[in-house]
């Protein structure tokens, strides 16, 4: 079992400690899989490299993003088990602001897993989670994240996918949804397949959008599709690999 640290806010090292005992707290609690313990070192080693800080691309596609949520239809957040362990409080929020579905959608699906995401999500403040139903299917996919409900990524216009894989990611955009992925490393096939690639920490990115949603909730219709329109993919992965293989952050 995790045991319960106290990490002093002034450690150099804190957001990252704090983050790893999630993950931990995540696997024990039965929400997140033991691979998400893999994901997340990874995620680190390219954090580490980004500066550990929201760039301003980073931010600006966060803009965007918050900017499609609201112009969206019908948003769909999907959740998996490591978003669930690092930002339920923050995903539910997001979801109150912009209108948007919560549906749990995983790579290593289990019933149990299923079931443990949608409660804890719950608990903390959620009113509906969907994903149990699975009653629709992404064509193209083999394996259990084809499984989506009919009425939630089903049936989205714009889904936000953090920390995902390539393959459902491209088949999503096959299907001609917007898709928003969260992704710290900008070589991940994820991000490229992505209409905004947002090259953050989940830890950040989702506050930050959901605080640029509030910014915009006022809808002038044509701002929200100005930043929509004015936002450049191609710049944003270009700029965090640049970070990430220069090292320069200026
Ligand atoms: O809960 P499940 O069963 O759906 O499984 C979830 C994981 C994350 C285990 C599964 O989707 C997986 O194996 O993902 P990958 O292929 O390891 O990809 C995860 C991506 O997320 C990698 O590119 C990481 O760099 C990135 N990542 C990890 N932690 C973070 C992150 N990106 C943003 N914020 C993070 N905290």
């Amino acid at each position: 079992m995790a045991e319960h640290v106290e990490i002093p806010e002034e450690h150099p090292r804190h957001d990252s400690l704090v983050t790893r005992h999630r993950i931990e707290a995540g696997v024990d609690a039965g929400i997140t899989s033991r691979q998400g313990l893999i994901a997340e070192g990874r995620g680190e080693a390219f954090d580490y490299l980004l500066g550990e800080e929201t760039t301003p691309s980073a931010d600006e596609a966060e803009r965007a993003a918050a900017a499609h949520l609201l112009l969206a239809e019908h948003p769909v957040i999907s959740v998996n088990g490591n978003v669930a362990a690092l930002v339920p409080d923050e995903v539910v929020e997001l979801a109150e602001v912009v209108g948007a579905d919560l549906e749990v959608n995983l790579f290593n699906r289990t019933e149990e897993r299923m079931r443990a995401i949608a409660a804890h999500l719950r608990e903390h403040g959620a009113r509906e989670v969907k994903g149990l139903d699975a009653d629709g299917r992404i064509p193209g996919l083999a394996h259990e994240r084809t499984k989506v409900d009919a009425d939630g990524i089903g049936d989205a216009d714009v889904v936000l996918v953090p920390l995902e894989d390539g393959d459902r990611a491209e088949a999503l955009a096959a299907l001609g949804k917007t898709e928003i992925v969260i992704d710290l490393n900008p070589l991940s096939r994820s991000p490229r397949a992505a209409a905004v690639p947002v090259v953050d920490n989940i830890i950040r990115a989702i506050p930050n959008i959901t605080r640029h949603a509030r910014e915009l909730l006022d809808p002038d219709e044509d701002e929200l599709r100005e930043i929509v329109a004015s936002f450049d993919r191609e710049a944003a992965l270009a700029d965090a690999e640049r970070r990430i293989r220069s090292g320069t952050w200026e």
